[in-house]
């Protein structure tokens, strides 16, 4: 990419395709101190009120600095690189990391150790490096007392508070309102497809485990997909295209949300899995619609529940979980509630937590 400049017309040039920028995209970016308010990096002016026949009166180059007058008597300094970077048109910081699709075969990832000024540290940005790559990340030692979770959770950005509380508990509890709150195994399934927006991250903090089951489970919902996208097209298909209705009720709430099992983004890539057939209601379709959308589901069902795709761990007491809960599916094996105490604590945190995050320590470390 070369910005190049002919009869104060600005070019940008991209191997043979030479394109002209726009003058009042220019104008917008004007970057005094008259223009943006230095701290925030916000604009002090409102570009909608301008006149858009806005041009260029005269216009050089030097030492990387696009140097502009515009013919309302503007002047303003541009760095060629950040006008570079604004011709990639997708966030470049979080697409810049490559998933790595997994199964069962995934030997143990990188774990982190919790220290006191981790939020702040190059160590985070690994810590969600790795939460990217991979969709989740393990943090070993963090302090379990006076719901720590919440506070680990707002280090990095905010909780999402939902009708289970800022945070919930889950242990086997009397009259539970979901079967997490009991010893009954679960398994392989994303959180809350019923709210919009579905929560984005969960994270679980294990606080005591004193029983022999209860393992934790973990499958990749991209590799699977992409799996069954290559293996089984047509099941793919019907999956990524029939919305089902999800549904949850409690006293006092009812809660509903139609989706894709498979969703896909603009470009026809994987986006999220929902998938929890305790909560899932499929729409009247053709009968013979329907027998391939039930086969389909049965498909994606096996894979998710095979040992080709699922890994096992036992979280210990201090160990925190961070997981995609558009890409993981997570569960439990079973367990004796007789055996001794199982307590976890989990919270949900939204995407533009870690992305925040993310942005921020790059731009704290330079990288
Ligand atoms: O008990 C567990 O390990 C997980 C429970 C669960 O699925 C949840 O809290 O969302
Ligand atoms: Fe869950």
């Amino acid at each position: 990419m070369k910005i190049e400049l002919s009869n104060n017309k600005v070019f940008y040039k991209n191997g043979s395709s030479i394109k002209e920028i726009h003058p009042f995209w220019l104008r917008e970016r004007a970057n005094g101190e008259k223009f943006l308010d230095k701290k925030t990096q916000q604009r002090l002016f409102d570009p909608t009120a301008l006149n858009i026949e806005i041009g260029i009166a005269k216009v050089k180059i030097a030492n990387e600095i696009l140097e502009i007058d515009f013919n309302d008597g503007v002047n303003s300094k541009l760095d060629i690189h950040s006008i570079a970077k604004e011709f990639a048109k997708k966030d470049n910081v979080i697409n810049s990391i490559d998933k790595e699709k997994w199964d069962s075969s995934l030997k143990k990832i990188k774990s982190f150790e919790y220290k006191s000024d981790l939020f702040e540290s190059k160590e985070m940005l690994d810590v969600l490096i790795t939460f990217y790559k991979y969709g989740f990340v393990i943090i070993n030692n963090v302090p379990t007392k006076d719901n720590y979770l919440i506070k680990f959770a707002n280090s990095i950005g905010s909780v999402r508070r939902t009708n289970f509380g800022e945070h919930f508990d889950v242990k086997s509890k009397p009259n539970p309102n979901d079967l997490a709150y009991t010893s009954l195994p679960l398994a392989p399934h994303t959180d809350n497809p019923y709210r919009n927006p579905v929560p984005c991250i969960q994270i679980l903090h294990c606080i005591i485990n004193e029983v022999n089951g209860g393992y934790s489970t973990l499958v990749d919902g991209y590799a699977v997909t992409e799996n069954l996208k290559k293996e089984n097209p047509e099941f793919y298909d019907i999956l990524t295209k029939i919305k089902v209705r999800f549904k949850f009720i409690d006293k006092d709430v009812v809660l509903e949300n139609w989706s894709e099992l498979i969703k896909l983004d603009e470009d026809k890539k994987f986006k999220q899995v929902k998938f929890s057939p305790r909560l899932d209601y499929v729409p009247i379709l053709e009968k013979k619609e329907l027998d391939l959308y039930y086969s389909a589901r049965k498909k994606i069902s096996d894979l998710y529940n095979s040992d080709k795709f699922r890994i096992e761990f036992k979280l210990k007491q201090g160990d925190l979980l961070m997981m995609d809960n558009y890409r993981l599916l997570h569960g439990r094996t079973k367990f004796d509630a007789n055996e001794g105490t199982r307590f976890l604590q989990g919270c949900y945190i939204d995407f533009d937590s870690t992305e925040g995050k993310l942005r921020h320590l790059k731009r704290k470390f330079n990288l």
